[in-house]
């Protein structure tokens, strides 16, 4: 049987579940979010990195009743976090550009909100760059909905993309994730070092906030906290884990 008729019959089957990577404030190490990242055990394979099968699910179409139950999924964990009095923790997910596309997204999130019972303002929506590629105008105009609606947006994998600096201005997004890539060789390499600083500083002139990703060391962390990094995500503080194990941190 073909990949895509295994991920069809593992959604139906609840084979998939969403693992929750904490995001903190550079400042007080505090923990502002988490971000929401699919995973699938399939009775067939096994573990399956999202790497090889959210390609898959994109060119076959799945990924939109696959993103549609991530949205519920994650929504109902913003719920049990507003239960349990954390409702200002707030959750990230990846919605891929076919996703953002598809005519009644909009719709989809503000229904997915109101089902959860949850505010606007608790989750978070994770774009990438290549949403414009194909359409920004029709991109721009459903960000803008959603933003109206009090939901935040980011601008995931930032740097490694095409954005040019006339069109970050234009965008609705409040939040740009700067990629590993950029952050992995900055306590090594003066230029990088430099090149995060200005990136971090055009966010901030954009009146962005800015989180960091894949921040591996103490390090990292320092350089990134003095160079006023809002934000920072990363196997430093904590690699993806369980709703559970998410659910404890917070306790601690
Ligand atoms: O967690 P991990 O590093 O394995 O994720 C690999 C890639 O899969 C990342 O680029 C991430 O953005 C993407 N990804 C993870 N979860 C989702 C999801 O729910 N939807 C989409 N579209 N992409 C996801
Ligand atoms: O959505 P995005 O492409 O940003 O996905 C984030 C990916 O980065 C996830 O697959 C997550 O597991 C991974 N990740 C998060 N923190 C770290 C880290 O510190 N080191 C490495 N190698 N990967 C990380
Ligand atoms: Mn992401
Ligand atoms: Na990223």
């Amino acid at each position: 049987m073909m990949l895509t008729n295994r991920l069809r019959r593992g959604l139906e089957r609840g084979e998939f579940y969403l693992y929750y990577q904490p995001q903190f404030a550079a400042a007080d190490r505090r923990i502002v979010g988490f971000e929401a990242l699919l995973r699938w055990n399939s009775s067939d394979y096994g573990f399956v990195s999202p790497a090889r099968f959210i390609p898959l699910a994109e060119q076959s179409g799945l990924i939109l009743p696959i993103g549609q139950w991530v949205l519920q999924e994650a929504c109902r964990f913003a719920r049990r976090l507003a239960d349990s009095g954390q409702e200002h923790i707030q959750v990230a997910m990846n919605i891929s550009p076919r996703q953002l596309m598809s005519e009644d997204f909009v719709a989809c999130v503000r229904t997915s909100i109101e089902a959860a019972g949850i505010k606007p303002g608790q989750i978070e929506i994770e774009i990438t760059e290549s949403v414009f590629i194909e359409s920004m105008e029709d991109s721009v105009h459903k960000l803008c909905q959603l933003r109206d609606i009090g939901v935040n947006l980011a601008l995931d994998d930032f740097g490694i993309g095409y954005s040019s600096l006339t069109y970050l201005r234009s965008l609705p997004v409040g939040i740009l994730k700067i990629d590993k890539s950029f952050i992995d060789k900055i306590s090594s390499d003066e230029v990088q070092l430099q090149v995060v600083g200005s990136i971090i500083d055009l966010g901030h002139t954009l009146g962005m906030s800015v989180v960091a990703e894949g921040v591996e060391t103490e390090e990292q962390l320092a350089i990134l906290t003095k160079a006023g990094c809002d934000h920072i995500q990363g196997y430093v503080f904590s690699k993806p884990l369980a709703e559970e194990a998410a659910m404890s941190l917070l306790k601690q």
